[in-house]
């Protein structure tokens, strides 16, 4: 097959970027970037600067840029899918990984180029139906991504024992297309044969990669529509957070791809990170069912957002390590619910939260970002389209956080970093550091 024009770019950029990897690394490794704390190195290593990526960047007062652009400026760039209001996350993706706008061309080559590696091996279904099917959908998730690895291009060409450092990306792009080419098929095969009775719905080779998610799904459009802003959004917010972080570590052991999302996913399945869009919709349905599913006053919400505070778990959706300010993706969110969905009682319930949580938060005094983040809206659109099975809403995160944390080990292995090794020390060290004001270097 012809070398598509993605992948010919990607080659002109990794090697164009390379040299100055090299330069900073080799001439400027010793330049100080920052100081590590007690608080921090106790405190998961928040704000610590020391990960590198050109894909993302999240400004804790105005969120995340992909690339450099905010939410609304990449979704008004990116070609749209004809007759619909979102792009094609295939566009997306060229974007992600080379900074560039495709054009339609462009676009319709990785359409094309998806569709083309979409087949799932039988042996995966097999895996997942050996599975109790009370399993986790995540449980599935990542399985199907493991079990997967047989097919890893990297793994193969590694074991030849004839692969160059700078050659690494190659394979590594390869595994890569070919895992997101299939996820949509495994998330819908997950949906369906755990909640609506095994009855699988085939792929649509006419569709995209969004649209043909939302078919599988069995969910009319315009879910279609709701699947590509979703997997848009959900893609990639820089390196430090678990998933990202967890598929680059595991990845920074030449582990291929396979190994490194489902690590990846693993991490999306705490409840502190991706399952908070799972544990926002039962805080919610619980809210409801407490006043026979009818809306709470202001004030019965506040009661109700305080006695969970007392009763020592978080208010999930809120908060965030980075962020400060509300969650543009949840503004993106909100602004999508409010043209599609005004009159829905659980979209008025979120906005209800927004009034009432913050203040409930500072006045708690802990957390130090009180507004939502993007798992605080997420559930509420999927339910309003008929997904109703809060345990799945993380697979949909998983499938569009595939393609930030993909296109990242990509990289790393186009710059050839190093495999991750930081230094642990021990609690009798940390308190000398302290009686003598610091570790003296
Ligand atoms: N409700 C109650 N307490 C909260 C809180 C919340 N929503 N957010 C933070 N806090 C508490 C923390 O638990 C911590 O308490 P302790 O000192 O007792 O440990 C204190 O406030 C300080 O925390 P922080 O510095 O503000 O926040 P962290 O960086 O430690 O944690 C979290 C960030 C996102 C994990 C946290 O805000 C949280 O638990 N939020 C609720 C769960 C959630 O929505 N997670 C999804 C985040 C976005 C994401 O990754 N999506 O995938």
């Amino acid at each position: 097959m012809a070398e598509s024009t993605l992948k010919q770019t990607l080659k002109q950029k990794i090697e164009a970027f390379r040299p100055r990897t090299q330069k900073l690394n080799k001439e400027f490794g010793e330049v100080v970037i920052d100081k590590v704390n007690i608080g921090q190195a106790i405190g998961g290593a928040r704000d610590v600067r020391c990960l590198v990526t050109d894909i993302s960047y999240l400004d804790p007062q105005e969120g995340i840029r992909f690339r450099g652009k905010t939410i609304p400026e990449t979704f008004a760039a990116l070609p749209k899918v004809p007759g619909k209001e979102q792009p094609f996350v295939e566009g997306f993706f060229y974007f992600l990984l080379t900074g560039e706008i495709p054009t339609m061309d462009q676009t319709q080559e990785i359409v094309a180029d998806w569709k083309a590696r979409s087949a799932v091996p039988q042996y995966v279904f097999d895996v997942l139906r050996a599975m109790p099917r009370d399993s986790h959908p995540m449980t599935m998730f990542s399985t199907a991504i493991l079990a997967m690895q047989r097919e890893s291009k990297f793994a193969k060409k590694y074991a030849t024992g004839t692969m160059k450092k700078n050659d690494m990306w190659e394979p590594m792009y390869e595994d890569s297309m070919d895992i997101l080419a299939r996820l949509p098929v495994i998330g819908a095969y997950i949906y369906r044969m755990k909640y609506k009775g095994d009855t699988i719905i085939p792929a649509d080779p006419k569709l995209d990669w969004g649209g043909n998610f939302a078919h599988m799904m069995g969910i009319p459009n315009p879910y279609d529509d709701v699947a590509r802003m979703y997997f848009i959004l959900h893609s990639d917010h820089e390196s430090g957070n678990v998933s990202a972080h967890t598929t680059h570590l595991v990845a920074s052991a030449l582990s291929d791809a396979y190994y490194s999302l489902s690590a990846g996913i693993n991490g999306l399945a705490g409840p502190l990170h991706g399952l908070a869009n799972q544990e926002v919709l039962g805080w919610i349905k619980q809210t409801m069912k407490k006043l026979n599913n009818t809306l709470p006053s202001k004030e019965q919400l506040k009661q109700f957002l305080w006695d969970t505070l007392n009763s020592g778990q978080v208010i999930p959706g809120y908060g965030h390590a980075v962020l400060r300010k509300t969650d543009p993706r949840y503004v993106a969110q909100n602004e999508f619910s409010k043209k599609h969905l005004p009159n829905d009682p659980l979209f008025q319930l979120v906005n209800m939260i927004y009034e009432v949580a913050p203040g409930v938060l500072t006045e708690h005094g802990k957390t130090k970002n009180p507004w939502p983040n993007v798992d605080a809206h997420s559930g509420v659109i999927q339910v309003h389209y008929g997904v109703v099975e809060e345990d799945f809403y993380t697979v949909l995160f998983g499938i569009g956080r595939a393609l930030g944390v993909l296109a990242n080990i990509t990289w790393d292995r186009g710059l050839g970093y190093a495999i991750e090794r930081p230094k642990s020390v021990t609690t009798d060290m940390l308190e000398k550091w302290a009686h003598e004001g610091g570790r003296k270097i």
